[in-house]
């Protein structure tokens, strides 16, 4: 079958990766096309495809472009028409959906970091640095007393993988790693980072 979507990422988005493993897991690496996008380049051709120069952005196959790593992997996930991470129970499950937004708080923490960190050592700010690294350690306490809910275990909804997602980010960009004194939390994201989707989009 051709390739006729095109997801742009880059390698080191969590957000992108959220969409990048719901192609694998979806089985639909034969239909989408990852691409790599410049982002944060003044002038880069990609702004010419999204406007907003974020990735993830996903062309679909009738030319439809969207953004947000949130719409495309729901996107996605329904093409088959059985959402596997977006079932219709989720969409009124309040205490899934706490748990949720709860990971998406903590994963948008966690990319604030990172972004400090890319910047030259004289641009940052150690304010946002302070700022964000506590945050990050109170949502992990935060994670670390849910996980154990059977909401947080089993078979993967998209919370998992923001959650997931996000402890890896941390660890990767230099915040630490997360599970240190977590228990819970470290046996959790032991068995959820052997997934083969989440193995083969280790960011680099
Ligand atoms: N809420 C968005 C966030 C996407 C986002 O912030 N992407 C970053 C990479 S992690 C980006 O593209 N930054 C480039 C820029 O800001 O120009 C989502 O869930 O997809």
């Amino acid at each position: 079958m051709a390739l006729n979507m095109k997801l742009y990422v880059t390698y080191g988005s969590p957000y992108a990766r959220l969409a990048r493993i719901i192609v694998i897991e979806k089985a639909l690496e034969d239909r989408v096309e990852i691409i790599e996008a410049k982002t944060r380049t003044p002038g880069s051709p990609y702004y010419q495809i999204n406007p907003s120069g974020r990735v993830p952005y996903l062309v679909d196959d009738a030319g439809a472009g969207m953004e947000d790593s949130q719409l495309i992997c729901a996107y996605l996930d329904g093409l088959d028409g059985k959402p596997r991470y977006h079932n219709a129970s989720h969409a009124s499950d309040w205490t899934y959906l706490r748990l949720e937004f709860a990971a998406r708080s903590m994963c948008d923490g966690i990319a604030v970091w990172g972004r400090e960190m890319a910047r030259p050592e004289n641009e940052r700010s150690p304010t946002t640095l302070a700022h964000e690294s506590a945050r990050a350690q109170r949502m992990a306490d935060f994670f670390e007393d849910r996980i154990t809910d059977t909401l947080m275990q089993g078979s993967s909804r998209i919370a998992h993988l923001i959650l997931a997602v996000a402890v890896e980010m941390a660890r990767k960009r230099g915040l630490g790693d997360l599970t240190t004194g977590r228990r819970r939390l470290a046996s959790w994201m032991r068995s959820i980072s052997d997934l083969p989707s989440l193995q083969r989009t280790v960011p680099p």
